[in-house]
């Protein structure tokens, strides 16, 4: 392996470049119209344009990020996560271009992505999954049979579904047959496949995800547990390693079972297997992510592993290292998704141009960014600009340096989820660390109401005049233009011509 084409864009694609670097290998970037001066772009060996903006003819179309594979000489795919990375048709066809998929095998990911096959293998596996059935129902009459037997309220889930989509619950039998309808014409809209299973709905669990780790030789581990239950409509916002509420016992039954999970599928790569788990330490299998996900670097921090270096490694047919194997636990991270939604306005996705950036740094502090001075943020994509992370010895410290990192951070130019963090942040619930699912849901608009204190008042109006006076400063500059992709990529061409790079 030597050169690895990066099938994606924003922060994990320059985080799939860092690492290819490390590692010594060439990274290739692909864009779209809309990306053409995006950060990731400028930090790859080379670019290839895939499309135009939209996902669908662009990031999301297997033909054309194959063309650039093949164009580019890459003889590895990196997928980052969303878009194509939990494609089993991507996999297979990167496979059989000869190319290298830096992920699972195609069959693991089919196998995943069906949630009652997932459920299937679980249960065969000792993985304990949720009271319901193994195989999609029938018909309403089935689904009612079912629900009588483990009691309402249930949950209708689309056997393609995942992450949210295509779940419906239901409170009585009064509703199942409506219910059922809509589930069955929801889920083959949406997937192609109006197939649904019935779970029992748990209430209020936390949302605990444990990391895995196997190689091509054999060995399987995981690297702890993360706690993702502050979320708002599916949409993770903080994460966070340790889980607060998880015992050790528990931790260790977890984790014996993930790795129980991912050798059901012989599953080769890193992954990650959510489990719901309820206050008296009981924990059921959700489903598997078969990708790098955007929450991994808490577990980086606390692991001191990098898991974009060991996907190349494993990839490139390498063991998992005695370092990873030996891995420990030390600290507490957390992480913060910096969106570019107004949590004041619902939460809307905002655009506009990042016109002042001001990134916070320090001891145990960690900015990974897909943004800078300039970035034009539309509707094309998701609305991550990027993730802060910090590390401390404690749960206590960590909690400290977020309050002073996001202190630190000004964005000019849209509006982001970082007042909401920062009131998280100072929440007496969240600080203790008693939170569940509905913490957002239940919590979030009390939060909102919090007047601002005049020093953050103060430090918004500074930073939206210096931006301004910045963009003052610039247009009497009028600069060349050096932040054109093809030049860029002319350019870097030329330079690597010349050995420079
Ligand atoms: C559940 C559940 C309660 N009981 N299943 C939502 C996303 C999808 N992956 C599964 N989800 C849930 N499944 C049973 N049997 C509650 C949720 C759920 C949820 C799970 C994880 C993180 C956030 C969530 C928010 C709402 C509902």
């Amino acid at each position: 392996m030597q050169r690895v084409l990066v099938a994606n864009r924003g922060e994990i694609a320059l985080r799939v470049i860092r690492a290819c670097h490390d590692e010594g290998l060439e990274a290739i970037a692909v864009f779209s119209d809309a990306d053409r001066h995006s950060p990731h772009v400028g930090a790859a060996d080379d670019a290839v344009r895939i499309g135009p903006a939209p996902a669908a003819e662009s990031y999301l179309n297997i033909q054309r990020v194959l063309a650039a594979a093949r164009a580019s000489g890459a003889d590895a795919v990196h997928p980052g996560y969303g878009f194509l990375a939990e494609s089993a048709e991507f996999a297979e066809a990167v496979e059989a271009a000869g190319v290298t998929f830096v992920g699972p095998s195609a069959d693991a990911i089919r196998s995943m992505g069906e949630k009652t096959e997932a459920r299937r293998r679980m249960q065969q596996s000792d993985v304990p999954v949720v009271p319901g059935t193994i195989d999609p129902v029938a018909d309403v009459r089935e689904a009612a049979r079912v629900a009588a037997d483990i009691g309402y309220p249930i949950l209708l889930k689309a056997v393609a579904g995942g992450g949210g989509k295509g779940m419906r619950k239901v409170e009585s039998e009064d509703d199942l047959d409506s219910s059922f309808q809509r589930a069955t014409s929801e889920a083959l809209k949406a997937f192609g496949n109006g197939d649904v299973y019935v779970e029992r709905c748990l209430h209020r669990p936390r949302h605990v995800e444990i990391q895995v780790l196997a190689d091509q030789v054999g060995h399987t581990i995981h690297l702890g547990e993360r706690e993702c239950s502050i979320q708002r409509r599916y949409q993770k916002l903080i994460e966070e390693a340790p889980a607060p509420a998880l015992d050790d016992d528990t931790r260790a039954r977890m984790g014996e079972a993930a790795v129980r999970a991912a050798e059901s599928v012989d599953y080769t790569g890193v992954g990650t297997v959510e489990f719901l788990l309820l206050p008296d330490g009981q924990f059921y299998f959700l489903e598997m992510n078969t990708r790098i996900q955007v929450e991994h670097p808490v577990t980086e921090l606390v692991y001191r592993v990098d898991l974009v270096r060991e996907q190349l490694r494993i990839a490139a047919g390498q063991p998992l290292g005695e370092a990873t194997m030996a891995a420990e636990r030390d600290g507490h991270a957390i992480e913060c998704r910096i969106t570019s939604e107004d949590p004041f306005n619902a939460f809307l996705p905002d655009t506009g141009v990042i016109r002042y950036l001001q990134v916070p740094a320090g001891p145990g502090v960690r900015w990974d960014s897909g943004i800078a001075v300039g970035s034009e943020i539309g509707l094309h994509y998701d609305p991550l600009l990027a993730k802060l992370i910090v590390w401390g010895e404690t749960r206590a410290v960590a909690l400290a340096r977020m309050r002073r990192a996001l202190d630190e951070l000004t964005i000019v130019g849209v509006a982001t989820s970082q007042p909401f963090h920062r009131l998280v942040m100072a929440d007496e619930a969240f600080v203790q660390g008693s939170y569940d699912i509905e913490y957002v849901e239940r919590r979030g608009e009390a939060l909102l109401e919090t007047p601002a204190e005049p020093d953050q008042i103060r430090r918004i109006v500074v930073a939206a005049a210096l931006a301004e006076h910045q963009r003052q400063a610039a247009l009497r500059r009028r600069p060349p233009n050096h932040g054109d992709a093809a030049h860029q990529t002319a350019w870097l061409q030329a330079a690597r011509r010349d050995g420079l790079r």
